[in-house]
């Protein structure tokens, strides 16, 4: 019994030493012939005739490589010795002893070739990642298009023309395109300016309207900055800002209704009759008299200059006109209202002081005005003439002059006003 059982033992042992080494034999050859996942590592994109260096991450063994498209060649440490020449895409094989294989397509940017998209292929829904960069040329920035009927369709694309899209899943093909650069070439040089101008000819230069300059940017010109056009004509601005040459027109041009008759101061009616209560004329001195009185008819209240003139209580001082007196006298629907004055020695432009739409407005509203002048014989203040109108530029005011030497003046000392 025991020598069986020893004999038992014996066999035991024995088939287990065999199931070992089978087990280890098994073990060895299923641990030398596994293979890894390999990764080749190095750059994704380059420029044609450019090397570049490659490697592989976790291969167990040593790894030769290969290449394919445009010509160029790989060493033995991975190393792009020649570079792709042009068009096209390029793989890279890395295989490594282990048997594990590993390829990498190389997307190739260059002055005007061809872009291989290499995520094309990935997936078969989706051809390249929506909104990729897939190249830059010049200052144009490629982006990428997410499917194949997209692809197909962007020839109207604004940044390029795809010339050629086959859109299979693997291939997608974009140029650079030659028929932009033939629509667009370089116009100008980087930094050049020149002066620009986009309003109506004869306009540049006159008034308000002045050319702009534009820019070269990237070899095309810039908007028009700085430039000033036509525009409809402001009124009482002081501008020409419709560039025609004139200023302010059509917002004044105004006369008066019933434009009264010119009474001259100086008259054979009254050749030498003596002005109110003094030793000078009328001719002389009755300007004042005289522009209220055609101010007076113009509004409706019909008198004459000798009327006036006999009218005792109607002057104040040495022989000046009192205004009210004579209204309340000859016209009391007429009212004095305000008396300014700018200057009482030497004339001064009106515009300083008034504002010719708001005066145009004015008159509009029934306002009169007799304006205190330079004297015709004099260069100070010392006349009055009658205010029948304004100027179509607002530059002039237009008067009937009682020593019948003014027809429109600029300049004025003072005026006196009514309603
Ligand atoms: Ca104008
Ligand atoms: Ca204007």
């Amino acid at each position: 019994m025991s020598a069986t059982k020893k004999n038992w033992s014996t066999k035991n042992i024995r088939l287990a030493s065999v199931l070992f080494l089978f087990i280890t034999i098994a073990f060895f050859f299923s641990f030398a012939t596994s293979s890894h996942a390999i990764t080749i590592t190095g750059t994704e994109t380059i420029t044609t005739n450019s090397s570049a260096s490659y490697s592989t991450a976790d291969c167990n063994g040593t790894v030769s490589w290969n290449i394919t498209g445009t010509g160029a060649s790989i060493n033995s440490n991975g190393v792009l010795t020649t570079g792709p020449a042009s068009c096209g895409g390029i793989t890279i094989t890395a295989s490594c002893s282990d048997g594990t294989i590993e390829k990498k397509e190389i997307r190739i940017t260059n002055s005007g070739q061809w872009i291989k998209i290499t995520e094309c292929g990935t997936d078969s829904a989706t051809y390249c990642h929506a909104g990729e960069v897939i190249g830059k040329y010049w200052y144009h920035t490629y982006y990428c298009y997410t499917s194949p009927s997209a692809c197909q369709t962007a020839t109207s694309c604004p940044i390029y023309t795809y010339v050629g899209c086959n859109c299979t899943p693997s291939t997608c093909w974009v140029k650079y395109s030659a028929i932009y650069e033939w629509q667009c070439p370089a116009v100008c040089t980087s930094g050049q300016t020149i002066p620009c101008y986009s309003g109506a000819g004869g306009t540049q230069g006159v008034g308000i309207c002045k050319a702009g300059t534009q820019t070269c940017t990237n070899g095309q010109w810039g908007a028009c900055q700085g430039e000033v056009t036509p525009v409809a004509e402001i009124c009482g601005d002081g501008k020409d800002n419709n560039c025609d040459g004139q200023t302010d027109e059509g917002c004044c041009g105004y006369t008066i209704p019933n434009v009264p008759s010119l009474i001259p101061q100086c008259d054979t009616r009254w050749p030498n009759i003596k002005y109110d209560n003094t030793q000078k004329t009328i001719c002389k001195k009755g300007c004042a008299m005289s522009s209220l009185t055609m101010l007076m008819n113009s509004m409706g209240c019909y008198t004459d200059l000798l009327t006036v003139n006999g009218c005792s209580e109607c002057f104040v001082g040495a022989g000046s006109v009192d205004w009210e007196k004579i209204l309340g006298a000859f016209c009391p629907s007429v009212s004095y209202i305000d008396s300014k004055t700018f200057s009482k020695d030497a004339p001064q432009p009106f515009k300083q002081f008034i504002d010719s739409v708001q005066l145009k407005q004015d008159m509009e509203n029934g306002y009169r005005y007799i304006l205190w002048v330079k004297s015709p014989t004099g260069s100070q203040c010392g006349h009055f003439v009658f205010l029948k109108g304004i100027s179509e530029d607002c530059n002039k005011l237009e008067v009937i002059d009682p020593a019948n030497t003014y027809t429109a003046i600029t300049k004025i000392c003072g005026y006196r006003k009514f309603k």
